[in-house]
């Protein structure tokens, strides 16, 4: 039986702290699909959902196993429909852990498949996230240590023209 992993997000931008996740994922199971879902707590995106998608797209390229699509509806019954063994998440540190554990047993309770695999961080990830990234971007830092290369200028382009 092939192992489908579900590995969701807002991904607004996709950070290398991210595809760290992804990459690691991918080779822990045989296919892993990259959902782009909405967080109800994040209601100011920089980004569509399809450019999202599209960011993504460009820096998996070269992972044969994974693909990307966007939802808008609950996690668990995207998992279900796409027939996933896992949901596959990132910690970086205890601050998280308590929100990722309790949506850990929410996905749970609402269909039985939903088992969440969580991946620790890297050192060097440890302090990144999308909202660093984009508030060093939007006051002119440099944020080309923190986000794919293929992608750099796109979110240069729009974060620091927004100025958000
Ligand atoms: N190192 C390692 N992991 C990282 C790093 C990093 N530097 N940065 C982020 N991550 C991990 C996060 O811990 C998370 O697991 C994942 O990458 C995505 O992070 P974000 O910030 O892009 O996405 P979130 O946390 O906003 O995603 C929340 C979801 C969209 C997954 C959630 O809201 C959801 O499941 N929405 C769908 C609707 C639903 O079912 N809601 C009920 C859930 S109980």
């Amino acid at each position: 039986m092939e192992r489908i992993a579900v590995c969701p997000g807002s991904f607004d931008p996709v950070t290398v702290g991210h595809l760290d996740i992804i990459t690691r994922a991918s080779k822990l199971f045989d296919q892993v699909i990259v959902l782009v879902s909405k967080n109800i707590m994040k209601n100011n995106a920089c980004f569509s959902p399809q450019e999202r998608r599209d960011m993504i797209l460009c820096v998996t390229r070269d992972l044969p196993n994974v693909t990307v699509d966007i939802s808008d509806g609950l996690l668990a019954d995207y998992v279900k429909d796409a027939g996933a063994t896992a949901i596959v998440k990132g910690l970086r540190a205890v601050s998280d852990f308590e929100y990722e554990f309790q949506m850990a047993l929410a996905n749970r309770k609402l269909y039985a498949g939903a088992e969440t695999v969580f991946l620790t961080t890297t050192s060097e990830n440890m302090y990144l996230s999308s909202s660093v990234v984009k508030q060093i971007a939007a006051f002119g830092g440099d944020i080309s240590h923190f986000v794919p290369p293929e992608i750099l200028d796109m979110i240069v382009k729009r974060l620091v023209k927004e100025k958000l």
